[in-house]
């Protein structure tokens, strides 16, 4: 018994903290772009956090049908709503804003060094501008050691 609880002590101590990471909803991406999440692209570790932060007003952030790690709940904020979702899946996430989507308000988030589904994420195709800024994200993956 005393054996077990100072193995889970150990185990535990060693463990990294999880950390949480921001996500800014704005009018003007910090990339000059309109209507963009700041940063878009994150790479994470499982276990960590994300903050969406409403900065300007009409925004939400949810994530995109078949473009998350298939094991991976979806999740979805609603509008103006500062909200905070844990990611323990590895793998990409494709998320939205859903009434600007056709002007291309989309992210993507890497948890870990998984990115094998890839391919899924892309063969969906988004709207308008979307789909060109989500190919852009894409080439910020970092592959699978
Ligand atoms: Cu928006």
């Amino acid at each position: 018994m005393a054996a077990a609880i100072a193995v889970f002590v150990m185990s535990f101590g060693g463990a990294a903290a999880a950390a949480d990471f921001e996500v800014l909803m704005l009018n003007k991406g910090t990339d000059g772009k309109m209507m963009g999440f700041s940063p878009s692209f994150l790479q994470i570790e499982p276990g960590d956090t994300v903050t969406f932060i409403p900065i300007d007003k009409g925004h939400n952030a949810e994530t995109i049908l078949d473009m998350i790690p298939e094991a991976a709940p979806t999740w979805k904020g609603k509008i103006d709503e500062r909200f905070t979702v844990t990611l323990d899946v590895p793998g990409l996430y494709g998320f939205k804003c859903m009434p600007h989507l056709g002007m291309g308000m989309v992210g993507l988030i890497q948890v870990g060094n998984d990115r094998s589904n890839l391919t899924e994420l892309m063969n969906v195709r988004l709207p308008g501008k979307a789909q060109a800024r989500m190919m852009e994200l894409f080439a910020k993956t970092s592959p699978r050691s």
